[in-house]
């Protein structure tokens, strides 16, 4: 069965040599070697000038292509920035206050989604399978079912779908649900979020849709909205965290910081991920735990993500600004409270921060999974505390974790001292089972289940 999945981003991408690489990341590392054994297409935007529409990859002995949609710099700031990150990425995290609602970007986003739908309708073949991802391609679905009234098409949504009440804020709802409808299946990360969605197909389009089960009737066709959650590259992570290297440089860190105990918190820095409320929170604890002053540190590891949008360059004054207030009235001779760096790492080098946490801190305002948290639990050692949100959907799924309410600040500061004062053997149990738990997810097997239903579909059931 040969595939063609659509997503945003393509999986390969060039070096400053000039040469292809596949990129790193588990969406890719999922897909790949299902694209390469099975043959067949990846659709993504085209995101410099001067890139091939079609390429075989690899160009020696090629076993799939990529297809790109060129996007000029107008398209890709309407697309792109406005409607996907400033529109829908907060509406789903229910953060309405960084809505930036403007006709330029649904009318952009629009267009993409045609030209993403005509990239996909050239490269079908009968019988192939469609596998579109994210909130980017929400238009793309019924337009490619237009075309294909029989291919056999699936959506994974990678980030949470709101409650109904919030996501019908949008002016443009309707016509969203439509598109995505074009689908035969539709997985989010968790049950939560499935019954969102098929709330919002109920009361916002009149489809009749059918409880517990998930199914929308919708043109005459079923569409099955189902909980796939997805897991990380477990075997990787678990070589990384047990390699001399990272082990070595696990050292290196805990000598650099030297504080008795080291919470860690890695994140891309963006509103959802709630770095700014974590730093207060951190701040508090160090306030009403003077006896921790000298013997604990933060490190907080920010990921620049999307510097062109006004909202993340303010984000990222305000941490600037926490960290050094922090430091400015906490700081002694020799300890400095809150280490904080702004740069991407390598995965290894993250394995070495996860290995070198006492404690980590994950406390997302909201998150559709957060995959931070699976490497966590993957790389650490049994003495690793995890501090989890319970507004993202890896809460769901690991009950073992401490879950905090990250908008309660004291709440998270005391659970900061409770996972620093945690007993060896609670912490071990803890781990151990969080452990087990994320073995399972494995981005492989949610990647085999999801084709699986769509094969499923194909046969009707
Ligand atoms: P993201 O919002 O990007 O993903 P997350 O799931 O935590 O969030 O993944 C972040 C990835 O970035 C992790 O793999 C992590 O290793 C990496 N990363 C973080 N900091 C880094 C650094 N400094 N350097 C290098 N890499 C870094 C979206 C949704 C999530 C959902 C995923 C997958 O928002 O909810 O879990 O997709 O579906």
């Amino acid at each position: 069965m040969r595939l063609t999945v659509v997503a945003n981003r393509a999986p390969i991408s060039r070096t400053e040599e000039g040469d292809w690489v596949t990129s790193v990341g588990g969406l890719t590392t999922a897909l790949l070697p299902v694209l390469s054994d099975q043959g067949g297409t990846w659709v993504a935007m085209g995101e410099e000038p001067d890139l091939p529409e079609q390429q075989d990859y690899p160009a020696e002995d090629p076993n799939f292509r990529v297809r790109r949609v060129p996007l000029s710099q107008e398209e890709l700031d309407g697309y792109y920035y406005g409607m996907a990150n400033s529109v829908l990425w907060p509406l789903s995290h229910y953060m309405v206050q960084h809505l930036d609602l403007r006709d330029e970007f649904f009318e952009h986003y629009r267009q993409v989604n045609e030209r993403f739908a005509e990239a996909v309708n050239e490269e079908y073949q009968e019988g192939d399978v469609i596998w579109m991802q994210d909130y980017h391609l929400t238009f793309a679905p019924a337009l490619v079912r237009e075309a294909h009234p029989d291919a056999v098409m699936g959506h994974f949504w990678h980030i949470p779908w709101p409650a109904m009440e919030v996501f019908r804020i949008l002016p443009g709802a309707r016509k969203i649900l439509r598109g995505m409808l074009g689908n035969d299946l539709i997985g989010f990360h968790v049950e939560e979020y499935a019954k969102n969605f098929v709330e919002s197909a109920e009361v916002l389009l009149g489809a009749e849709v059918e409880r517990p089960e998930g199914i929308i009737h919708w043109k005459g066709r079923e569409v099955h909205v189902e909980a796939h959650p997805i897991g990380i590259e477990v075997g990787r992570f678990e070589r990384m965290s047990e390699s001399d290297k990272v082990k070595r440089e696990t050292e290196e860190v805990r000598e650099e910081f030297g504080a008795e105990s080291l919470v860690v918190g890695i994140d891309r820095l963006d509103y959802t991920k709630g770095v700014l409320s974590r730093l207060k929170a951190f701040e508090e604890f160090l306030e009403e735990n003077p006896d921790y002053h000298g013997k604990v540190s933060l490190f907080q590891v920010a990921t620049p993500s999307r510097t062109e949008v006004e909202s993340y360059q303010q984000l990222k004054r305000e941490v600037d600004e926490a960290v050094g207030r922090i430091n400015g009235q906490f700081a002694g001779d020799y300890w400095v409270p809150v280490h904080y760096r702004y740069r991407t790492y390598t995965q290894e080098e993250l394995c070495s921060f996860y290995r070198a946490a006492d404690v980590a801190l994950i406390t997302p305002l909201r998150d559709g999974m957060n995959l931070v948290t699976q490497e966590f639990i993957t790389a650490a050692t049994e003495q690793g505390v995890i501090i989890l949100s319970e507004l993202t959907g890896a809460a769901y799924l690991l009950p073992e974790a401490l879950q905090v309410n990250p908008y309660d600040q004291s709440g998270l500061a005391e659970a900061i001292r409770t996972a620093i004062e945690m007993p060896d053997e609670e912490r071990r149990d803890r781990i151990r089972a969080l452990k087990s738990t994320v073995a399972d997810l494995n981005v492989h097997r949610w990647a085999d289940d999801f084709l699986d239903r769509l094969a499923a579909r194909r046969e009707g059931s």
